[in-house]
């Protein structure tokens, strides 16, 4: 056994906060894992970051219309404080836009290079023409060929699920400009990930069969069953850190080549920061390296990264990588671009001080083996009949009885009461659960020895015995006061901050969870605690109907989103812009053409003149309704016959989501003829 773990959790990508999936199916478990590895007194460095570049930055930067470096500080901040406040206890939380990062990584890279391990291949890449720029699969829209839907993405149709590529786009454009993109031939270096295969079926098909989670040695059977290819490990991009080669300018590292490589490079930064030696971590076989990752993630960290470190031969391979599975939301998937999530920053600002509800909350629904579920209700029951009801209620009458009668000093007890046992049963059971990652029967564990507290006081009732027996009492009260001690200790991986609490209001240090597995005698008699503090409180229906509330009025809105919101158009100059002569104007008058049920005519005195136009608005208003009302108008549209009538210009429109028409109009009234732009 070794005394070092090196322990890593999927670095987020800073394009949005995090949210409980990301909470329940990676940094929960990985906290709980670390603070239960530094209990055993392990040297643990427990390292993360934000994922700085890929694509998922660079499509939010557009979409907000700022640089993708405005992007990530943005939420390499918010995501930072989320995981401080929820007491996720990393050593060190870098980010992969950090100077160290993009040395470190460009090193690694070279390092490959110079040993020949890359292939240099020459392909034909999608380059739009007028933005100067080589599209990713992403930025190429089309028609998808299996279902006709005129918007899916040159890797994935998002209408019917199917995975595509660019070429297979009907009418491919380019979602920068709008044109047409052309093929143009690039040089990249690929990673030959076929020549790997050989030691990876060794290293885990052969030799990690028992040890590793069913659902990641499953997926990594498979992969190696269909056989690897090379890989692209560079990209024609403009957002990554830099191909450090001479002949590679406007290339950058695969996100997924350098983003692994920050548990490295952040590794070095913590080590440079506290005057510990990094290769201790990284490059020495007594130190054991865990990977936590959602499912989605395991190609990376069990074929890729392994096979780079492998071509370089200096550092560790992990000892294991226990992949969760995900976590869903009121039976419906989470999404960052439906807004189906509960975010991390907003829990904690929603209920101040209840951080470790959460953590229990996610840890007892972890998706170990399978994909969970979230609910807001399950949330408030796990909070009001399990953390208040059982947990909270056992450590409270154990404060009140010990102030009550003894004067809060913990009265004579028997050491070797045999009820004691069930401490350092407790503490082996959940040790042997969180070696096996097992984090949902871990905490399961710790819950019983709440429960076997508050069945032992309601079989001894002590307060009875105080009138007849008072040394049964004292006898009572010594044992279920090692009980809560030992709650308070056993808790502190999953639930630091009630821990804390704890341990305060009973006058202890934390203690190594051997001393726990060995000895119950964990506060002596004579001991004077502290008052009772309250721990836990119920969690009142109104609360949770907010937050029920909150998620139907996303569901809500989402239905009126257009989610097939047309790509956007080509692009137009300035000047072609000027050209057009947008204004206010007020409908005069307004009467239905003949035979024609779609059509109103109007007379609008538009500022500058008073003018006729035909609008195809009557299915949505009735004529009587729209005088006197300001619209916005295109004045200078050629005049153009509409049944038998000129109409002399247009007016802006949108459409409603039940489909009836709207007019776009100003806030305020304000005069005719005042020009928009
Ligand atoms: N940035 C997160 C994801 O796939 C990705 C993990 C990188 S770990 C090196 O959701
Ligand atoms: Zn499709």
């Amino acid at each position: 056994m070794s005394d070092r773990k090196l322990i890593t959790a999927a670095l987020p990508y800073a394009n949005g906060p995090v949210h409980i999936g990301h909470l329940a199916g990676v940094y929960v478990p990985a906290d709980v894992y670390a603070r239960f590895q530094r209990r055993l007194g392990k040297d643990v460095a427990f390292i993360c970051g934000s994922d700085e570049h890929g694509i998922p930055i660079t499509i939010r930067a557009r979409k907000e219309g700022v640089a993708p470096q405005d992007i990530v500080d943005k939420y390499h901040t918010i995501i930072k404080k989320s995981f401080e406040d929820l007491g996720i206890s990393f050593d060190y939380y870098s980010r992969t836009t950090s100077p160290k990062h993009y040395e470190v990584s460009q090193d690694f890279f070279l390092n490959l290079y110079n040993k020949g391990k890359f292939i240099e291949e020459v392909s034909e890449q999608y380059f739009d023409e007028q933005a100067g720029e080589f599209l990713a699969d992403r930025y190429i829209v089309g028609t998808c060929p299996n279902c006709g839907n005129e918007n899916a993405y040159g890797d994935q149709c998002e209408k019917c699920g199917s995975t595509l590529s660019p070429s297979e786009l009907i009418n491919p454009h380019s979602m920068l400009s709008g044109n047409i993109p052309v093929l143009k031939p690039t040089k990249n270096w690929y990673f030959p990930l076929n020549e790997y295969e050989n030691f990876l079926n060794k290293w885990i098909i052969e030799g990690h069969k028992n040890d590793w989670k069913t659902n990641v040695y499953g997926q990594v059977k498979s992969w190696l069953s269909e056989g690897l290819k090379p890989r692209a490990m560079t990209r024609d991009l403009n957002w990554g850190v830099p191909v450090p080669l001479p002949d590679a300018e406007g290339k950058v590292l695969y996100v997924w080549f350098d983003a692994p490589i920050g548990y490295i490079s952040f590794t070095q930064e913590w080590a440079e920061k506290t005057g510990k030696n990094w290769k201790d971590y990284w490059q020495n076989e007594n130190s054991e390296l865990v990977h936590f990752i959602g499912k989605d993630n395991i190609v990376f960290h069990c074929i890729i990264f392994p096979s780079m470190m492998k071509a370089h031969g200096d550092y560790i391979l992990p000892q294991n990588v226990p992949a969760f599975e995900f976590l869903n939301l009121e039976n419906d998937k989470i999404s960052t671009s439906r807004n189906w999530a509960v975010w991390a920053n907003e829990y904690v600002e929603e209920f101040p001080g209840q951080q470790d509800v959460l953590r229990y909350a996610l840890l007892s629904s972890a998706p170990e083996t399978k994909d969970n579920n979230f609910t807001w209700k399950d949330f408030q029951t796990k909070n009001n009949s399990e953390l208040v009801g059982i947990f909270g209620n056992f450590i409270n009458r154990v404060a009140v009885l010990t102030h009550k009668y003894y004067d809060g000093i913990i009265p004579q007890g028997n050491v070797e009461a045999p009820e004691l046992a069930e401490i350092r049963k407790t503490a082996e059971e959940i040790h042997g659960f969180l070696e096996k990652f097992e984090f949902r029967n871990a905490l399961s564990a710790l819950m019983n020895l709440a429960r076997f507290g508050n069945q032992y006081l309601q079989t001894e009732e002590p307060w009875k015995t105080i009138k007849t027996d008072p040394e049964k009492t004292a006898a009572t009260l010594y044992v279920s006061a090692q009980i809560a001690v030992a709650l308070a200790q056993l808790c502190e991986p999953f639930m630091p901050f009630s821990s804390d609490k704890l341990l305060k209001m009973f006058a202890v240090e934390k203690a190594d969870w051997s001393a726990i597995e060995e000895n119950s005698s964990l506060i002596g008699s004579g001991h004077r605690i502290n008052e009772a503090t309250l721990l836990f409180s119920k969690i009142e229906d109104d609360v949770i109907d907010a937050q029920i509330k909150k998620l139907q009025d996303t569901k809500a809105n989402n239905m009126k989103t257009n989610t097939d919101a047309e790509a956007a158009k080509k692009e137009i100059t300035f000047d072609d812009f000027e050209k057009i002569d947008l204004r206010t104007a007020t409908i005069l008058e307004a009467e239905k053409v003949e035979k024609a049920d779609k059509l109103l005519k109007f007379k609008v005195d538009t500022g500058v003149d008073i003018r006729t136009v035909v609008s195809g608005v009557a299915q949505s208003f009735s004529p009587e309704e729209l005088i006197g009302k300001q619209v916005m108008i295109l004045l200078n549209l050629a005049p153009r016959k509409i049944r038998g009538i000129e109409s002399q210009g247009m007016f802006l429109l949108t459409t409603k989501p039940d489909g009836k028409l709207s007019f776009v109009t100003p806030d305020d009234p304000v005069a005719n003829g005042v020009s928009i732009g």
